[in-house]
């Protein structure tokens, strides 16, 4: 995990003429990166405090020259992560009782899953309740696995209250996202989250969201489940 962090800070520290070339265009950008900008909702509108790196790792790998290693240590941690993804389907897949785990991975087409790798700095800030990491969202795909320098930030949601996810250091911290809540049929809730800055210490997040594959035909439960006779979960 050092490693990937120490990378993540080299990216940060690069030029800013050499990070220009991956800014930002379009939301389908295979490799992007931005910072300190403004964000609007529909009712809010939030002052980020944050500069970010995204890329499309998987099926397809995508990933700045610069700096040297990054592309060998995002390549080996994002494969980790699949693997870890596939189990934790078959674990949901136990606790629900359902008796059609293979399918389920086959159904998903976890082979070719899409895959984002995602990493956030966000440099301490001298008015932290002024401006905010990340506003509150929840995160597309499956599982998102979360992993931190060891200053807190991460808030999670619940029932109308905003609580620190105060994971340790060199811990991997794993949220339920959307398709996950809608593949169990709400039985595991996308969770809503946010980062918050602060103004004593650097932070820096690293992020990898797990979807199934862009040609997996709609998850969208139901029928399927109905199909395979998986009454539990269909009610
Ligand atoms: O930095 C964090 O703790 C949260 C990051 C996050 O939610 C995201 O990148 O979507």
């Amino acid at each position: 995990m050092s490693e990937m962090f120490r990378e993540m800070v080299e990216f940060f520290s690069l030029a800013d003429s050499e990070k220009q070339q991956y800014e930002a265009k379009s939301a389908s950008d295979p490799i992007k990166c931005g910072n300190f900008n403004v964000a609007n909702t529909s009712n809010q509108s939030f002052t980020l405090w944050r500069e970010y790196l995204k890329l499309y790792v998987h099926p397809d790998f995508h990933c700045p020259h610069q700096p040297q290693l990054l592309r060998d240590v995002v390549q080996e941690y994002t494969q980790m992560i699949r693997v870890l993804t596939r189990k934790l389907i078959e674990a949901v897949c136990e606790a629900l009782e359902l008796n059609q785990r293979r399918y389920v991975d086959e159904i998903l087409k976890m082979e070719s899953s899409f895959q984002l790798f995602a990493t956030n700095y966000y440099p301490r800030c001298p008015q932290p309740d002024q401006a905010i990491g990340i506003p509150p969202h929840t995160d597309h795909g499956l599982f998102t696995f979360l992993i931190h320098n060891g200053v807190a930030g991460l808030q999670i949601e619940h029932d109308g209250k905003w609580f620190n996810a105060d994971s340790p250091k060199n811990s991997i911290l794993v949220n339920a996202a959307d398709q996950l809540e809608i593949f169990t049929n709400g039985r595991c809730k996308s969770v809503k989250h946010r980062a918050v800055v602060n103004e004593e210490k650097d932070r820096i997040s690293i992020v990898v969201a797990n979807g199934p594959s862009g040609e997996a035909v709609s998850i969208g439960g139901l029928r399927w489940w109905r199909k395979m006779g998986e009454q539990s979960i269909v009610q």
